[in-house]
C-alpha cells in the first residue's frame, strides 16, 4: 500500500511544516526524500481522504486560468443561448414601432423644413404689419397650395398674440385653418384598468394662447375623436366614465364625439341607435368603436385624453384624436 504509506509521511511532513510547499521542493523526513510532484501524483489514488481534497485544490490553483476562461465561454454559450429564446414576435413588434416611429420622424422633420423656411422668409422681410390675421386672408392676397403651412395673427399685428404658424386648406369651397398637435397618430391603450388610468397630454403647434385666439375668431371649430373598444368600455353602466377628454381649460369633459355638453353619452347614445351611452358600453369580444365631431367651441381644443378598463386579459382600444379644424 504505496499510496497509504506516502499519505502517512506526508501527513506527518505538514504537520511539522504547515502548507505551502511548491511543487518539486524536497520534502525530507525519516532520511527519505519526495517531491511534491510524487506526492501530489499518488494522493490522487487515494479517494474520499483530505489528501485528495488537498490534492483537488492544488490542481485549482495550477489550472486557475484555464476553469476561468472555461467558467467565461460557458457564460456566454448560457447568455447566448437566452437571447436566441427571447420572444421572436416582441423582436417583431418592435420593429414595427421602430418603423412607425421613423415615418413620423420623416414627416416631423419634412414640417421643421417648411417652418424653417418660412421663418427665414420672414426674417428677410419683417414686414409684421401686413401678416394676414387668418387663412382667408392668406387665399385673398396670394392665394395658396392646399395643406401648406402658413404664418397668421389671429388678433390682428402689433398687439394681442404672438404670429402663428397654421395649416389653411380648402374644404368644400370654404377656406379652413388647421392646427395639428403630438398625438395624430392612432394610438393603443392595454394595461390602464383604473378609471382614466392611461392618459395623454395633447400639446399644439403652438401655445394655447394662439389657439384660443383662432377659436375665438372662428364661427366653428370642430376636432374628431375616436376610440376603438374591444371589451373595454368608455361609459360603463354607472354615471362615472372610463375614458374621457379634457378641455383647453382643464375640465373633465362629460361627453364624447357627435354628442352634446352636459349628455354624459356618445353620438349613438343620444340618438337612441344603441342600448346603451355608446357602442363602448357594450364590454365583450367584438371590435366597436365612438366617434365623432367635438363641436362645442367653448371646450375646444382638446388638451388631454384619458382611458382605462384595458387591464384584463383581452382589454383593449385604440384612439385616435384629429387636428383642431377652424372655419371663419
Ligand atoms: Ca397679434
Ligand atoms: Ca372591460
Amino acid at each position: 500500500m504505496r499510496a497509504a504509506r506516502v499519505s502517512n509521511r506526508n501527513t506527518h511532513e505538514q504537520s511539522r511544516h504547515g502548507q505551502g510547499k511548491t511543487q518539486g521542493q524536497k520534502i525530507h523526513t525519516a532520511g527519505q526524500g519526495f517531491t511534491m510532484n510524487e506526492l501530489t501524483e499518488t494522493d490522487h489514488t487515494y479517494p474520499g481522504g483530505a489528501r485528495g481534497l488537498g490534492a483537488l485544490c492544488s490542481f485549482i490553483r495550477s489550472h486557475y486560468s484555464c476553469i476561468a476562461a472555461t467558467i467565461i465561454v460557458l457564460l456566454s454559450v448560457g447568455v447566448t443561448v437566452g437571447l436566441t429564446f427571447i420572444n421572436k414576435k416582441e423582436i417583431s413588434e418592435l420593429s414595427t414601432i421602430v418603423d412607425v416611429l421613423k415615418r413620423d420622424l420623416n414627416k416631423e422633420q419634412s414640417k421643421t423644413a417648411i417652418l424653417e423656411q418660412r421663418l427665414h422668409q420672414m426674417s428677410e422681410s419683417p414686414d409684421t404689419k401686413n401678416i394676414p390675421s387668418s387663412c382667408p386672408e392668406v387665399a385673398e392676397k396670394n392665394g395658396f397650395n392646399n395643406q401648406t403651412f402658413y404664418v397668421i395673427d389671429p388678433d390682428g399685428p402689433e398687439r394681442g398674440v404672438l404670429p402663428m404658424v397654421v395649416q389653411c386648406d380648402v374644404q368644400e369651397g370654404t377656406v379652413i385653418t388647421l392646427i395639428g398637435h403630438n398625438s395624430e397618430a392612432r394610438a393603443h391603450v392595454k394595461g390602464f384598468d383604473g378609471r382614466g388610468a392611461y392618459f395623454k397630454d395633447v400639446t399644439y403647434w403652438n401655445i394655447m394662447e394662439q389657439v384660443r385666439a383662432v377659436v375665438d375668431k372662428s364661427t366653428l371649430c370642430k376636432q374628431h375623436i375616436k376610440y376603438e373598444c374591444h371589451r373595454s368600455v368608455i361609459f360603463g353602466s354607472t354615471d362615472t366614465p372610463y375614458a374621457w377628454w379634457v378641455t383647453w381649460d382643464g375640465r373633465k369633459a362629460d361627453y364624447w364625439g357627435g354628442a352634446s355638453p352636459g349628455s354624459g353619452k356618445c353620438a349613438c347614445g343620444q340618438a337612441g341607435t344603441c342600448p346603451g351611452r355608446c357602442n363602448c358600453a357594450v364590454n365583450n369580444s367584438t371590435w366597436r368603436e365612438d366617434s365623432g365631431f367635438l363641436s362645442h367651441k367653448d371646450d375646444l381644443p382638446v388638451t388631454q385624453l384619458r382611458f382605462g378598463d384595458t387591464g384584463d386579459s383581452g382589454e383593449e382600444g385604440y384612439y385616435t384624436l384629429g387636428k383642431l379644424i377652424c372655419y371663419p
